[in-house]
């Protein structure tokens, strides 16, 4: 209201102000010209005047000044009329001109004294007139004039009128403009503001949707640009504070190493924990005069081992490394970590026939094809199975070894080398808790059920107290292949299978790996320039994906390569541009479907390499060989792109190392939806690997996918992998083993 006031005001005196100059102006114009005007008719009428009176006058008598009657003037429009003689004065007067007369005698003397005659304006009590000298050139006469008085007021009344006129015109505009402006203020301007304020209200306790619904006002878009900026930038800075908010409230119940380790002397109390497995977490090998010790390339080895840090403990497993049985005392044990020694190896001799049919026989050739639908036919040999027994014998007698003073002893065994291992144990010391952890899928009925022993394998396993699955869908297939193959009831109410009076609990477990509060929000160090990394190879790209697997056939190699090659047929622009690093640990080689494997991938990359390769660049680096994850790690944190194509896996723990080393938040994973790790990590691209078309635009769209949803889908998956880590999954375990009862 304040406002519309000041604006009328001003506009009233901004309009008057103006009105008043011109009409000032104009004023002053008219007047001058009603005054020239004024003069000049005088003039005129009074030399017709004089011509028609005064022409005769030569001599006194000649002059009959009763002619000068008062309607003759009136005829000319006199106020009235004087004649002057300078010696004698006055010698004729129209009675009207009688009271101008007194104030005319100077200037009619200055008129007669400059001998020419003169016009002047003279005001009589507020009267005005034109008084007109007009000198009588007769040379006989004596100096003498004749004086015109004329009405001038008509001229104050004319300029009265312009004031008048001008006034209502001023007064008319101003209530126009003032109503007109009034009404584009309001409607123009107040009520788009209005919107604005309720847009910027919405804005300030809405979401980022709000920012999109602006209100469509042409000349205010700088202004929205400002404050989308602002409410962008106060949205994210609300999103920090929730989110650290809500981190220190989950991150008293992320998992980490020392919970764990509470958490395992609450429920251990003074119980021995037993893992067992086939590959050892650490391998002495021969190089050159020294002895190194390695972590194997493996998925389990990586999930335990954090675990074992944390607990202590003991560990069994096949000795595999060269320099093995030079570092281990009497008893077979070794503690690792070297120079840490949080736990104890154990290890397993195995001879070379038993690990031929044990491990590479009946578990490579019989149970990882059988359980991974990859299309690799499953091969069962009687001698293999002979062997798989007598080494899940050997382990068992290791075990029973071990915890023969120990009461109700934990005993963890991992994955598939193991499966008659659980009843083995539990015939011997129904007292220990047994629990099965299988590391890679279970099939459905129908295919598990070509294997010649099923029944024994399911017996083994239900001999123990625990069975774990990555995920809900395993432990399904695995009840239903109870049920079709096994007089057992399976209790789907609690996901158990009771044989006789023993129960054996179902349940899914997804693996992890170790990423706590600490990680997820420590920057462990710059980020490496991919360019540099490939420079050291002798490469040159814009952009780097990387892959991480153990070279077999489950893993999709052949499929993530074809996938390049087409992208860069179908996306030519990325070719000088785009390069894959492939990292591939030998693994299983002495198997002729891994040897396979390996020499058609070999085959594959050569091809594609070739096909595309320029000066510089090429759009597969190969690098063969295991690595540290030490190694691995400058990769996983440079690369734009993760690419997993598993035809089949059980977790698959490459894609929640990569996801953990993006401290930055950026970074796409591409995910085959065969890996379990898919049920999980809903930030990342999923594909079907066999789908070529879908993995090849998936990589264009993850190169291109922008930085900001790049971090919201990272940050997601980086809080999944925290909430639901390798120490997690560990204290569910244990938990799930501490409330059996035998
Ligand atoms: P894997 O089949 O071995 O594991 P994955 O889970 O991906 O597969 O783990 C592989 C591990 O080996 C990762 O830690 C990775 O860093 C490491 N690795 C791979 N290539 C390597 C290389 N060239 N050099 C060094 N290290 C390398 C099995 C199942 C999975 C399941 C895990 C855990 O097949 O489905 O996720 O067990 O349960």
């Amino acid at each position: 209201m304040k406002i519309n006031l000041a604006l009328v005001i001003s506009i009233i005196g901004a309009v008057g102000l103006l009105a008043f100059g011109f009409t000032a102006f104009q004023i002053s114009s008219e007047r001058q010209l009603l005054n020239t005007e004024l003069e000049t008719k005088t003039i005129q009428e009074s030399e017709v005047f004089y011509k028609a009176h005064f022409s005769q006058i030569g001599k006194e008598d000649s002059f009959h000044f009763k002619d000068i009657t008062d309607s003759l003037i009136a005829q000319y429009r006199f106020s009235g009329l004087a004649v002057y003689y300078n010696n004698d004065s006055l010698v004729a007067l129209n009675p009207a001109a009688e009271p101008y007369l007194k104030y005319s005698t100077d200037y009619i003397a200055q008129a007669l004294a400059a001998d020419s005659s003169m016009g002047n304006l003279m005001s009589i009590h507020g009267k005005k007139l034109y008084e007109y000298i007009r000198l009588i050139n007769k040379r006989d006469l004596p100096e003498s004039a004749i004086i015109f008085y004329v009405d001038a007021d008509y001229i104050s009344n004319i300029v009265k009128s312009i004031w008048l006129r001008n006034f209502i015109r001023w007064f008319l505009q101003a209530l126009v403009i003032s109503v007109v402006t009034l009404l584009v203020v309001r409607w123009g301007i107040l009520a788009p503001l209005n919107r604005v304020v309720e847009w910027v209200k919405a804005v300030r306790f809405g979401n980022a949707d709000q920012l999109k619904k602006r209100p469509r006002i042409n000349f205010l878009e700088p202004l929205y640009k400002e404050i989308s900026g602002i409410a962008q930038a106060m949205q994210e800075a609300k999103a920090i504070a929730q989110e650290e908010a809500q981190l220190r409230t989950t991150g008293e119940a992320v998992w980490t190493h020392e919970r764990l380790n509470e958490e395992m002397k609450q429920v251990l109390q003074d119980k021995i924990m037993v893992v067992v497995s086939n590959r050892e977490p650490y391998m002495h090998v021969h190089a050159g005069k020294e002895i190194k010790c390695i972590v194997p390339a493996s998925g389990m080895v990586t999930a335990m081992e954090p675990i074992l840090k944390a607990c202590g403990g003991l560990w069994i497993a096949s000795g595999s490394g060269d320099a093995d049985r030079e570092t281990v005392d009497k008893h077979d044990k070794v503690q690792v970590p070297p120079y840490e020694g949080k736990y104890t190896l154990r290890r397993i001799w195995l001879t070379r026939e038993q690990e031929n049919h044990y491990y590479y026989g009946f578990s490579n050739e019989g149970l990882w094809p059988l359980c991974h639908i990859a299309h690799t036919r499953p091969i069962f040999r009687k001698e293999d199975w002979d062997y798989y027994q007598e080494v899940n014998e050997l382990y068992a007698k290791a075990v029973l070894e071990e915890i023969k003073d120990q009461e109700e002893p934990f005993i963890l065994v991992q994955d598939y080398h193991f499966a008659l291992l659980p009843k083995l144990i539990k015939d011997q010391r129904p007292d220990a808790k047994v629990a099965i952890f299988w590391h890679i899928p279970w099939p459905n009925p129908e295919s598990f059920g070509i294997c010649p022993w099923q029944r024994e394998l399911l017996r083994g396993m239900l001999g123990g107290d625990l069975i774990g699955f990555h995920t809900q869908f395993h432990c399904n297939n695995f009840l239903e292949t109870v049920n079709t193959s096994l007089e057992s009831r399976v209790i789907w109410e609690n996901f158990s299978v009771k044989i006789g009076n023993h129960f054996t609990l179902v349940k899914p477990f997804p693996i992890s790996i170790s990423f706590t509060l600490k990680d997820y929000e420590s920057d462990d160090g710059p980020k490496e320039d991919p360019a540099e990394l490939l420079k050291q190879h002798g490469l040159h790209a814009q952009y780097m994906g990387i892959g991480v697997d153990r070279l077999g056939y489950t893993k999709g190699l052949i499929e993530k390569f074809l996938a390049i090659e087409r992208f860069l047929e179908k996306y030519a622009g990325y070719r000088g541009k785009f390069t894959f690093v492939q990292i591939a640990a030998p693994s299983r080689s002495l198997l002729k479907s891994y040897a396979d494997i390996t020499s058609a991938v070999e085959n594959e990359v050569n091809r594609i390499n070739w096909k595309f390769k320029s000066k510089n660049w090429q759009p597969i680096l190969f690098l063969k060989r295991h690595h540290s994850h030490e190694e691995i790690k400058p990769y996983y944190k440079s690369a734009d792109l993760c690419m997993i194509t598993s035809l089949h896996d059980g977790m698959n723990l490459v894609a929640k190392e990569f996801i953990a080393s993006r401290s930055g938040n950026d970074g796409v994973l591409i995910l085959s939806r065969f890996a379990g790790a898919s049920q999980e990590l809903h930030g990342a691209l999923i594909i079907n690997p066999y789908d070529v078309e879908q993995t090849a635009d998936s990589i264009k769209e993850a190169l291109e996918m922008p930085k900001l949803q790049q971090g919201q889908k990272m940050k997601l998956m980086r809080r999944v992998i925290m909430g639901h880590n390798v120490y997690s999954w560990a204290s569910n375990i244990l938990r799930a083993m501490a409330t059996i009862q035998n």
